[in-house]
């Protein structure tokens, strides 16, 4: 069996411009890396298998993108550089407030001030009304001043060829950091895929009948991330059960299985709520009440206050 990297780069062909992607994420991690700063990736959202060459469809893994956009948030108020790999169109740090918004209803035209009197039509401009917008003036300073200080560099995915090819690029980038840097893999990455050389190349017709595929598994990544790719770092990754019976277990194989330090495990229906943080010494659940929900506390500030303290005990060598 080729090894993982060598499968990815001969069966999965990327859409995205992975290289320039891989140049961007060496640059940034070099940069802050120098400046003594911790870097943590964070993947995001769900990937996308096409069934079809000329593809009409996809097999999708079901993730909003509100985990990872939220957590990066947190990640750049403790002090970390963010990659944010995500798939495109899934929520975004700050915009992720305003996604159910129509920009439509909550923007006005407004007179501009008049400065030029030739000027036949009467100068108009855009104003937001903020009734419509929660909280955005402070929203909006913090994003800018995040854009202006450099440390949050977005890294789009769509296709699950594109997260393959950027997740280990964005290993290969963050390695030389050492335990500085962090992986905070919440993206829902498809297990199957139907290798190119296998996919019809047009649309599947329905009036062949009943469709049967039989998909590949796609190659683990998280085994040669922590065994080879970036074997000093950090690396936490998320456990999705919908049979709440079976999580804790799930998660403690993956633990064993990829020797990595943390598995973050929730069910599909209390994800907003409830979490499990699993090391292979203990258990710590993080929930949010009622009360925190209606003043605005979310899961993954408590989440990334846990992570970034079993960080410093890592990096001290502790854990
Ligand atoms: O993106 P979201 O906020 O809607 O959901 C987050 C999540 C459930 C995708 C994430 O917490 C997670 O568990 N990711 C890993 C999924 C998996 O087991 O493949």
């Amino acid at each position: 069996m080729a090894e993982p990297a060598e499968r990815i780069r001969r069966e999965f062909a990327p859409q995205a411009e992975v290289e320039e992607a891989a140049r961007a994420m060496e640059v940034f991690a070099k940069t802050h890396g120098s400046e003594g700063r911790r870097v943590v990736l964070i993947t995001s959202g769900g990937t996308k298998v096409p069934l079809e060459s000329r593809t009409v469809r996809f097999l999708d893994n079901f993730s909003s993108g509100r985990r990872g956009a939220a957590s990066a948030e947190y990640f750049l108020q403790a002090g970390y550089a963010v990659i944010f790999l995500h798939r495109h169109r899934s929520m975004y740090p700050y915009s992720r407030r305003y996604t159910a918004v129509n920009w439509l209803d909550a923007l006005q035209i407004v007179p501009a001030p008049q400065t030029d009197s030739a000027l036949t039509e009467p100068k108009l401009k855009v104003e937001a009304d903020q009734t419509n917008l929660p909280g955005i003036v402070g929203v909006l300073k913090d994003y800018q001043s995040i854009k202006g200080s450099g440390r949050l560099l977005p890294v789009e995915f769509n296709t699950l060829s594109d997260y393959l090819h950027l997740l280990l690029a964005a290993a290969k980038a963050l390695s030389p950091l050492g335990a500085n840097a962090m992986f905070y893999l919440a993206a829902a990455v498809s297990d199957f895929y139907i290798p190119a050389s296998e996919m019809p190349e047009h649309k599947i017709q329905s009036s062949s009948g009943p469709l049967q595929i039989t998909m590949k598994m796609v190659p683990k990544m998280l085994s040669p991330l922590v065994k080879d790719w970036a074997p000093k770092a950090f690396v936490i990754s998320f456990k999705l059960e919908t049979d709440p019976s079976i999580l804790i277990e799930r998660a403690r194989k993956a633990l064993e299985t990829y020797r990595h330090q943390v598995v973050v495990a929730n069910v599909l229906d209390t994800r907003r709520s409830y979490v499990v943080v699993v090391t292979d010494v203990s258990e710590s659940k993080l929930s949010v009440s009622d009360d925190e929900e209606t003043r605005g506390v979310e899961i993954e500030h408590k989440i990334v206050d846990d992570l970034t303290s079993r960080h410093s005990s890592f990096i001290e060598g502790l854990q």
